[in-house]
This record gives C-alpha cells, structure tokens and sequence, in this order.
C-alpha cells in the first residue's frame, strides 16, 4: 500500500489519530536529530539515489529515486499477518500469537525492542562523518542508503513502542533521541555501538560484521509471540540483506584491489607503498569487528535469554528448521571458563540461548570470509583471512575474564599488552587509513586507489552513474 500521508505506512496509521498524533509530534525531533547527527555535509542541496520502502509487496517493495536526505520518506511497513500464526516455541508452544503485549512480559519486551532501537540511530551516528572521505560515489550512495534504512529502522521500533507500550513507550521513544554513540555521559546501550567509525576499512567491517547480528538478532526476534514485533523485524530483514552486501562487497573489492597492487609489483613491494590496503590490516579489522559483534550475541550463558525463550519472546534463528521447540530437556555442550581453566561442559540449551544464536552468526560471518579467500586463490596469492577464535578480544561473556591470542591460547596479561598490536588495529594503522582517504572521490565512475570498482552498479544502473548529485 503506497501512502500519501505523512508518514507512510501500511498500518492504517490514519484510522488511529491518537498514534497518528503521537508519531507525528515525534518526527520533528527525528528529522532535527538527523540534521546534528547524521549525514555531516549531506543535508542540504546533496540529491541521492536511493530506495525508499513502499509497500511490503515482493515483488515491488522498493521505489528508487533522486532524494534529499532530511526529504527522505521514512515510513512503518509491517510484514503481511500469517494467517492463524502460533507461538513457535517455549512454554506457550502452540498458542495463538499475542497482538497486545501481554503484562507479565512488558519490561522484558520493552527492553528488547529498546535495545534493538537504540543501535539503529547509533550507526548513524557513528557513520555521519564518512561521507567526507568516500572512495567513490557509488559507495557514498551506498552509505547514506544504509544510514536511511536504518533510520527507518529506528522508526520501525518507534511505531512498537508508541503503540504497545503506553507512556514508558512514548518516554523511551524520546530517549531513543537523547542517547549519543560515544558520548560519556549518555552513550548507546551496547558496546559496538560507541565505537568510531572514522574510515571506509571500519565501515566495510561494520556492515559485514555488525550488521549481521542485526540479521541474527532481527531472526531470533521475527520468531517472537508478539506479532507485530515478529512482522515488523522480518520486513526489516528485507533492507538488512543490502547492508551486508554492502560490507562483503566493500572488504572484496578492497581485497581485490590489493590482490592487483600486489601482483603489479611483482609481489616485492609493500602494498602500503602503492597506496593499497595490505593483508595483515585488512584481517586485523575482521579481528575487532568479529569479536566486537561476538560480544552483542551477550553472554554465553543467560537466564535472560533462557526466560525470553521459555516466554516466547525471543526465538532461534530459523526456528521451524529445529526439531525440538519446547527445549525443556535438551542441553547445550559449551566451552566455559571456571576458575581459570576452560573445560567443556554440558548446560541446559534454554540458558545457552545467546550461544545457540552465535554458532549460527559465526557460520554465517565463516562463508563470507570463505568467499573473500577465494578472491585471493584467484590471484594465486596464498595468503588466507581467517576469523579469530570465539575467545579473543572479548569484552562480554566469561571470556572477557581472560586474554586469548585470536588461536584461542590463554595469554597473561603482559604478553596480551606485547602483542595485541600484532592482532587488533594500531594507531598507526587508523593514520595511515584516513591519509589515503583523505580527500573523496566525486566524480562519477572514478574510485580511490585502494579499492577496485564493482561489479555491476545499483539496479540496472552503470557503475558511473551520478549516484548522488553533488554540484548545487
Ligand atoms: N554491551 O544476560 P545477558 C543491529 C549486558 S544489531 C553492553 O547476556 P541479554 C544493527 C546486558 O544488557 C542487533 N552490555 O544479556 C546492526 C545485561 O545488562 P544488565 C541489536 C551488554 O539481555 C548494525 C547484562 O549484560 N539487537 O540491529 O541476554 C547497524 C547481562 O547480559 C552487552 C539486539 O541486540 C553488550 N554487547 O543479551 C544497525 C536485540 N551484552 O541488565 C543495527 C535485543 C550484554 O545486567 N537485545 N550486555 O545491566 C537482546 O536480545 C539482548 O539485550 C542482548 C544481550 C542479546 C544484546
């Protein structure tokens, strides 16, 4: 359903003027947090190509048009209801699904759909600087349509919390507004999300890594009892998809990129030199990045999570693909760290929940580094990215206790300070990305040394199209 109204939508939001009112009181103060803290230079005369969602239809979601971005039209799109939906999973296996929230489990949905929230306008924040030093502009039209959808990301939480949660709803809504990445005093909820995004290495990172725990948090919260939290996440799924892309297809080209670097200098050169992106910086970006979005899966054993499942709040990824949904007797055989030493053991699966979910994140994040490595078999390089073991660099979880190299060895204190740098992104490896970053690339069909073109451009388009119109 195309909307002509101001916030578009598909959810009637014309027959309900108290939400209506509500929402349209709360979207002012959006499009003046977009204006301080998002896009930094694109606000005003700046035209973007970019989706924009329409409708939940397959077949013709999204309309593609010229946009500016405080003009974007940022609308609430729920997936279509599944006729006589269940409950797929815990204690209420089998019952009709929730259209209110029922009371028992309000604070515990509420924080759910708050923290799911709160990561949306945060990687805005945290990208508003990028534009500036785009390689291209393609990628820079891929970045703001990224930063937009997660924009309407945050409205999609907004509608939920406005709706269904009464007046903690509408307060939390506005706080969602108040709370900065990296600000001390107010900062983001969760950890990755106050990290700086200053260069397109971190940014590629980003949406290939962190991104995709929102595919695998948005998964787990599709399967939910509460319908309207299930319907809103699976459509959000829909724009999450090009989100990773973008990130996989960003860390290839750059790959790809130094692949060429490294053969046209006969393999004697330092790709650096040549102004490429070499291969230890590259795979020690996927080890923050990774380990970063290991840590928002939360810790490894939770009687949160095993509540959010035996209440029906929050399921596994897939949920119909699992035998077993009630998940009363089954146990979980995890590696855990007692007393300082990791020994395995078996753990009621309800309370290895978060776990159950990083098993398939980490599979899912493997075939994308399996993917890149083909690239670098293709260009005879024998060179390999790998992602570091579960154990490095965590800052949630019972590993966060301990140092791990990225093999997963037990490393004192002293020797994790000596050698960290040989595994996690220097100063000097941030200095030396934004000097090669240091001016964008604005002309259509031109790309940064250190990154290869793409394949294709977007939607039938040529990769030098005008993606985004710069001149007034
Ligand atoms: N940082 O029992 P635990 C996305 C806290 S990304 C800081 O394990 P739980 C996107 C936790 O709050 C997806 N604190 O917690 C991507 C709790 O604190 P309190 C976002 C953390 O609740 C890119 C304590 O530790 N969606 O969409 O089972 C661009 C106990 O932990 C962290 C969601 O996250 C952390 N990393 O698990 C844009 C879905 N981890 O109460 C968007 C909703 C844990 O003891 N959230 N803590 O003070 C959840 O499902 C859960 O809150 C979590 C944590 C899985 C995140």
């Amino acid at each position: 359903m195309i909307s002509a109204e101001r916030i578009p939508n598909n959810v009637g939001l014309s027959s309900n003027k108290r939400l209506q009112r509500a929402l349209e009181h709360w979207q002012p103060k959006y499009i003046q947090w977009w204006r301080d803290m998002g896009p930094q230079g694109f606000q005003d005369y700046h035209q973007v190509y970019v989706r924009t969602a329409v409708s939940v239809d397959p077949s013709g979601w999204a309309h593609f048009e010229y946009v500016k971005l405080p003009e974007y039209r940022w609308g609430i799109f729920l997936a279509d209801p599944v006729h006589d939906r269940r409950i797929g999973f815990g204690d209420f296996l089998g019952q009709p699904v929730w259209q209110e929230v029922p009371g028992e489990f309000r604070n515990q949905l509420r924080r759910l759909v708050v923290t799911q929230g709160d990561t949306e306008p945060a990687s805005v924040e945290q990208q508003r600087w990028l534009g500036q030093r785009c390689p291209s502009l393609y990628d820079l039209r891929n970045l703001f349509q990224v930063n937009v959808e997660e924009g309407r990301h945050l409205w999609a939480m907004v509608y939920l919390l406005h709706s269904y949660f009464g007046r903690d709803g509408r307060d939390e809504a506005e706080e969602l507004l108040e709370r900065q990445s990296g600000n001390r005093d107010k900062p983001r909820i969760l950890d990755a999300f106050n990290e700086p995004i200053d260069n397109w290495l971190d940014f590629f990172m980003f949406t290939m890594f962190t991104d995709r725990d929102g595919k695998s948090q948005l998964l787990s919260l599709s399967e939910s009892s509460l319908d309207p939290l299930s319907r809103t996440t699976r459509f959000m799924l829909t724009e999450e998809a090009h989100h990773m892309f973008v990130g996989e297809t960003g860390v290839a080209r750059i790959l790809e990129r130094t692949c060429q670097l490294m053969k046209a200098s006969g393999f004697s050169e330092d790709v650096r030199r040549l102004g490429g992106i070499d291969i230890p910086t590259i795979q020690r970006f996927i080890n923050l990045w990774f380990s970063l979005s290991l840590d928002l899966h939360g810790n490894e054993v939770s009687t949160n999570a095993a509540s959010y499942f035996a209440n029906g709040l929050k399921g596994r990824a897939y949920e119909d693909k699992w035998d077993d949904h009630a998940v009363t007797e089954a146990m979980y055989d995890l590696e855990m760290l007692a007393e300082g030493r990791l020994e395995r053991r078996h753990i009621p699966m309800r309370t290895a929940m978060n776990e159950v979910l990083r098993d398939w994140y980490v599979g899912d994040c493997q075939n994308g580094v399996t993917r890149w490595n083909k690239i670098l078999e293709r260009h005879g390089i024998s060179d390999r990215l790998r992602l570091p073991d579960r154990k490095f660099n965590r800052g949630i979880g019972m590993f966060s206790a301990m140092h791990f190299d990225p093999y997963g060895h037990a490393l004192s204190d002293e020797e994790w300070e000596r050698r960290k740098g040989e595994w996690l992104p220097a100063p000097s490896d941030r200095e030396y990305l934004l000097s090669i970053q240091a001016a964008p690339v604005y002309e259509p069909g031109k790309f940064a040394n250190y990154i290869a073109p793409p394949q294709r451009g977007i939607k039938g388009l040529p990769v030098n199209f005008e993606y985004v119109r710069t001149e007034l």
